[in-house]
């Protein structure tokens, strides 16, 4: 049985779920808010990577059906939390190009009364990519609804600093490849410091990922990073374990 039969029945039988990693202020600690994480159970194989099934759930297609399902369990969840924190949710670049999704964003908001304020959807450089005029007026449309919007991954793609000013976009967030380069190679801090700089005259926010030492965080910190997420500061779990654990009040 081929694998995307499988990808196919996972929605319908549950086997899809949702993690939550914190995002935090560096400076601080203050939580803001959680960045949601697809995870796949297969029944035979295990947990999946979303690594592993992204790009097949793209080729066929199905990514605008699980999309859509982690955009509205994201939403859902995050409207039942006592605190107003932030949700992030991954947009795929097929959901930006093949679906109508300033109407799918409303309209999912309006279902789960969630603030639009709340939800911020993470693109990566791909999803501006194709069709540049399309993708301005979608982002415009969709900020409209009061909706944030991060380019994730930053860094890794080929044209960063076109794509952040040529779009509407609201926080940069540094691939951790850098983060996790800096130790041993002082030349990635200067990078660092230079997308911090570059955000900051946007007036944008710069989160950095994958933060695993606290001598990460403190050099974030020393370059004015104002935010970041990873390890250190919490693993991707399960909403039940969060509430669980007191993280989060419903
Ligand atoms: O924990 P991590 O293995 O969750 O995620 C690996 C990659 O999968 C990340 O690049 C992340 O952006 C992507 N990813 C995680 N969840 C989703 C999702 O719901 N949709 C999309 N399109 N990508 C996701
Ligand atoms: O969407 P994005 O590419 O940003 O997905 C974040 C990915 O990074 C997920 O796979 C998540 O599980 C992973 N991640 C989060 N924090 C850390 C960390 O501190 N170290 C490492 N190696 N990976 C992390
Ligand atoms: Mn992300
Ligand atoms: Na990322």
């Amino acid at each position: 049985r081929a694998m995307s039969a499988d990808l196919r029945d996972a929605i319908a039988h549950g086997q899809l779920s949702v993690a939550y990693q914190v995002q935090t202020l560096v400076s601080t600690g203050e939580r803001l808010g959680y960045e949601a994480l697809l995870r796949w159970d297969h029944p035979r194989h295990g947990f999946i990577p979303p690594d592993q099934f992204i790009p097949l759930a793209e080729e066929t297609g199905l990514i605008l059906d699980i999309g859509e399902w982690v955009l509205r369990t994201a939403c859902e969840d995050a409207a039942t939390w006592s605190q107003p924190l932030t949700v992030a949710v991954n947009l795929s670049a097929v959901q930006f190009i093949h679906s109508d999704l300033p109407k799918l964003v409303r309209d999912v908001l309006a279902e789960t009364g969630l603030n639009p304020r709340r939800l911020e959807l993470e693109l990566t450089e791909t999803a501006v990519f194709s069709d540049a005029e399309r993708a301005r007026h979608l982002l415009q449309e969709i900020k409209a609804t009061g909706v944030k919007v991060a380019l994730d991954d930053f860094g890794t793609g080929y044209s960063s600093l076109d794509t952040l000013l040529s779009f509407p976009f609201d926080k940069i967030k540094i691939d951790k490849s850098f983060i996790q380069e800096a130790h041993v190679n002082p030349q990635t801090i200067a990078i660092i410091r230079a997308v911090v700089a570059l955000g900051r005259s946007l007036g944008l926010s710069v989160l950095a990922e994958g933060i695993e030492s606290a001598e990460q965080l403190h050099m974030l910190d020393m370059e004015g990073c104002n935010e970041g997420q990873g390890y250190l500061l919490g693993r991707p779990a399960p909403l039940k374990q969060l509430v669980a654990d007191g993280a989060i009040t419903l």
